[in-house]
């Protein structure tokens, strides 16, 4: 089991913590929470560098290490990163509770030293029709971002007999 957590802080209190976790070459096992959301859809993507340094602006574009353009987590043709939507409650607070198959913990697409970024709009998934709906689902500025702080490897001792 491989696990790893980003802490998300940004503009205007949203705030975050995400927990990654692999077992083996299996599917990522995505948890959390964000706050401090406006109710409703915010787009919810892995982006390419674990950089903050400039803010969420520095981590770069989606990340996409196949080449493809933007779409939905279901979609064939997806960025790795695209994660589709965080939906916020009326309190403002978005559980986050998702399986992908496309954001490894380990290898060579490892998501390991990248960011997670939360959006002020909706990611319309590439459907929009907007000029950005192929690269970036339209889904507005970038309200919070962190990078995956540490990783935690856990080990469990095969049973014998
Ligand atoms: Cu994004
Ligand atoms: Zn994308």
């Amino acid at each position: 089991m491989v696990k790893a957590v980003a802490l998300l802080s940004g503009t205007e209190n949203v705030k975050g913590v995400i927990y990654f976790s692999q077992e083996g070459d299996g599917p990522t096992h995505v948890t959390g929470k964000v706050s401090g959301l406006k109710p409703g859809l915010h787009g919810f993507h892995i982006h390419q560098h674990g950089d903050t340094t400039s803010g969420c602006m520095s981590t770069g574009p989606h990340f996409n290490p196949s080449g493809k353009t933007h779409g939905a987590p279901v979609d064939e043709e997806r960025h790795a990163g695209d994660l589709g939507n965080a939906v916020a409650s009326e309190d403002g607070v978005a559980e986050i509770d998702l399986t992908d198959s496309q954001i490894p913990l380990t290898g060579v697409n490892s998501i390991l030293g990248r960011a997670v970024v939360v959006h002020a709009d909706p990611d319309d998934l590439g459907k929009g029709g907007h000029e950005l709906s192929k690269t970036t689902g339209n889904a507005g500025g970038r309200l919070a971002c962190g990078e995956f702080m540490f990783l935690l490897l856990e080990f469990t001792a095969p049973k014998s007999g």
